[in-house]
């Protein structure tokens, strides 16, 4: 029958069925999936198909993995080319950003964007904790906000203390499956906390007491929403694969230079040094923002290092 992966920890993965049935899953034999090498076969977001093992118990095989729309991976530390993939059937990513307590950098936003790009996935971005903000801090929001608003992701601003912005956000997650990501400190848990009915906040603090630290866990975990969708939450889960892209390749992930692209005198053109450059042009008319160029140029430095 047909499943969703709600969660994977090592050989084991929940899986729940269509009508809610939960079961602890595993693998038999090798599956080789999109052709690519994942050192975890199967991801949260998976639609799988099962066989119960026994009539009475909830243990089940995943038979089958149905063929997944996109996924969002990391690079497992030692192994550049290899993929441990977070999650897949991803309809967006909301990326939780706070200018205090702790402080995102854009640096980091703009990888988590590229990330999402590269990935197919479309990236919302909320920056929360707008009740500690202060005069410092709203300007750099506003910043920030006609930064990404011009380039065309949404922006929204939240507080889980005051509860502003919670209405619209959850317009946005309704019937979506939904990437939580984002620095840890940034109110993930508070926020999914907020939105998951009672019953399933009970069983996640069971779940804590019986050993398993929500802290120390580097799984992402898949939760139905009361209102309809699904949202993925991913401790621990510090950064998305983007180093394995060709450097050529990196400009693409950024909206705002794909449009101009086809204008650069060289079709390989790495916006750095070539002359007639496009991109370097609508840095230089103010068309492109320089925070934004800055990021490219980070991105673009880390990636070569990376090269061999
Ligand atoms: N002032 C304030 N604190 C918040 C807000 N959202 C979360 N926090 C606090 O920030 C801390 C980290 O939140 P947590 O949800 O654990 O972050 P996570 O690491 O992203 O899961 C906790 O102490 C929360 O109570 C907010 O909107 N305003
Ligand atoms: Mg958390
Ligand atoms: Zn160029």
């Amino acid at each position: 029958m047909l499943a969703g992966i709600y969660k994977s920890t090592g050989s084991w993965y929940t899986a729940k069925t269509e009508n809610g049935e939960v079961y602890n899953a595993r693998m038999k034999g090798i599956f080789k999936i999109d052709g690519i090498t994942s050192t975890n076969p199967v991801a949260v977001g998976d639609i799988v198909e099962i066989e119960p093992e026994d009539a009475s118990g909830n243990t089940a095989v995943i038979t089958a993995i149905h063929e997944r729309k996109n996924y969002i991976a990391r690079s497992s530390p030692r192994q550049k080319k290899q993929h441990h993939i977070i999650a897949s059937n991803l309809d967006q990513a909301l990326i939780l950003v706070t200018l205090k307590e702790p402080k995102t950098s854009q640096g980091f936003i703009d990888r988590c964007l590229v990330a999402a790009e590269a990935y197919h996935i479309p990236s919302i971005i909320a920056f929360n904790k707008t009740d500690i903000y202060k005069k410092k801090e709203w300007e750099v929001f506003e910043k920030l906000e006609s930064i990404y608003q011009d380039i065309g992701y949404q922006v929204y601003k939240i507080s889980m203390k005051t509860f502003e912005g919670l209405t619209e956000l959850k317009q946005i997650l309704r019937d979506k499956t939904s990437l939580f990501y984002g620095h840890s400190g940034t109110g993930k848990s508070t926020l999914i906390n907020y939105l998951l009915p009672e019953l399933e906040l009970r069983t996640k603090e069971v779940s804590n007491w019986s050993g398993k630290g929500m802290h120390t866990t580097t799984f992402a975990e898949m939760f139905d929403l009361p209102f309809g969708g699904r949202i993925i939450d991913t401790p621990g889960i510090r950064e998305f694969a983007i180093n394995d892209m060709e450097r050529s390749e990196l400009s693409h992930y950024f909206p705002e230079m794909r449009i101009i692209l086809q204008n650069c005198r060289f079709n390989n053109c790495l916006h750095i040094e070539e002359p007639a450059c496009a991109v370097k042009e609508a840095v230089e008319e103010g068309k492109i923002y320089m925070e934004r160029y800055i990021s490219y140029y980070n991105i673009l430095q880390s990636i070569s290092e990376n090269d061999y």
